[in-house]
C-alpha cells in the first residue's frame, strides 16, 4: 500500500463521482486475494505439469476428456470454497456513486455475483455451469458430488453427449450477446476501471482501448504493468483488495 499515490486515489474518486456510466472490466487478478490462482498461476500443485492454455481448449478436452473434466471439477471445488474479497465488495459499493455501473468480467468464478454486483457480463462463461458438448442442454450450478461414481465426464441425460464446462475455451467464440453488449458499453461509458488483467486474451482485452478511443477515461488497478497500462490515463499500482477500498473511503469522505 505504501506505493499507492493518494493524489491518484483522489482523482479516481473524482472521476467516479463525475461519471454517469461506469464499466469495471475485471480479470483473474480481482480474485487473487480470494485465494483463486490467476490463470497464469493456475499451474500450481497437482496441475503444475499441465498448461492451462492446452487444457482450456476443445482439442485438449477431446484428447483427454477425463483429465480436462477433473481439472474443472478441481477448480469448481476451489471456487466454491473461496469468498469474494474486499476488491469485489468495493466494486459493489461503487454502484452507489455511479448512475449506471456494469461489471464486465473475464473470470468464470461467480465471485462478482456472490459479492452482490447487480449488472455482471461474463465474457468467458461460468465454471459452475456445465453443458452437453454441442451446447444444447445446460446444467447450472453443477454438483460434482452428486455424480461421484459415474464415468467422467458424465453424459448428458437428454442427448447422451459428453458434458463439458460452460466456459469459453481458446479458439471458441465468446457469447455473442455478451460481447456485443460489452463493446456497446465500452463505446459509450464515461469511465472504465480495468482491474486485475494482464490484457493478453482477445477479444476481451481490446475493450479498454475501445473505451479510450471513444473518449472514456480509463484507470488501471494492478500491482504490475500489463498490456493495458499504455491505454490507461493512469494506474493505481497495488492489489485490488487494498486499492479499491481506499477509493471507496475517498468517495465516502466527499459525501
Ligand atoms: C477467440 C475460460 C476466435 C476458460 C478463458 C492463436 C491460436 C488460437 C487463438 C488465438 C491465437 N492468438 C490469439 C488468439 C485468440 C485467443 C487469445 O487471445 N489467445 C491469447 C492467449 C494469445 N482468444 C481466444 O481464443 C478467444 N476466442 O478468439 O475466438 C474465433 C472467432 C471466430 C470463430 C471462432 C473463434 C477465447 C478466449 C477465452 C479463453 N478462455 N477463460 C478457463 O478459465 O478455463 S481466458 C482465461 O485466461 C481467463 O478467463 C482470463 O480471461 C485469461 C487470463 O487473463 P487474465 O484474467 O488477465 O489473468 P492473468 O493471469 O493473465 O493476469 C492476472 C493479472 O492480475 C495480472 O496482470 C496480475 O498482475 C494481476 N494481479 C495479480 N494479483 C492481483 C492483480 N491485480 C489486482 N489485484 C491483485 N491482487
Amino acid at each position: 500500500m505504501s506505493e499507492l499515490n493518494p493524489e491518484l486515489v483522489e482523482r479516481t474518486a473524482q472521476w467516479i463521482a463525475e461519471a454517469g456510466v461506469v464499466v469495471v472490466f475485471t480479470g483473474a487478478g480481482v480474485s487473487a486475494e480470494s485465494g483463486i490462482p490467476t490463470f497464469r498461476e493456475a499451474r500450481s500443485g497437482l496441475w503444475a505439469k499441465y498448461d492451462p492454455m492446452r487444457l482450456a481448449t476443445v482439442d485438449g478436452f477431446l484428447n483427454d476428456p477425463r483429465l480436462v473434466w477433473e481439472w474443472y471439477a478441481y477448480r469448481r471445488k476451489l471456487v466454491r470454497e473461496k469468498e469474494p474479497n474486499p476488491g469485489h465488495v468495493s466494486i459493489v459499493e461503487l454502484e452507489g456513486w455511479a448512475d449506471e455501473l456494469t461489471v464486465i468480467t473475464q473470470n468464470v468464478d461467480s465471485l462478482h455475483h456472490r459479492a452482490g454486483s447487480t449488472n455482471v457480463i461474463e465474457l468467458h462463461g461460468n465454471i459452475t455451469r456445465v453443458k452437453c458438448f454441442n451446447g444444447s442442454h445446460v446444467y447450472p450450478d453443477w454438483n460434482d458430488e452428486a455424480g461421484k461414481d459415474v464415468e467422467l465426464p458424465p453424459l448428458c441425460e437428454h442427448c447422451a453427449q459428453l458434458l463439458r464446462p460452460d466456459v469459453v475455451w481458446f479458439g471458441e467464440q465468446l457469447p455473442a450477446g455478451a460481447l456485443e453488449e460489452s463493446f456497446r458499453l465500452a463505446e459509450s461509458c464515461d469511465l472504465m476501471l480495468v482491474v486485475g488483467t494482464s490484457g493478453n486474451v482477445q477479444p476481451a482485452a481490446s475493450l479498454p482501448a475501445v473505451a479510450r478511443e471513444a473518449g472514456a477515461r480509463v484507470i488501471e488497478v494492478n500491482p504490475e504493468a500489463s498490456e493495458i497500462t499504455h491505454t490507461a490515463h493512469f494506474m493505481l499500482r497495488g492489489a485490488s483488495g487494498e486499492v479499491l477500498p481506499e477509493v471507496v473511503r475517498e468517495l465516502r469522505k466527499r459525501t
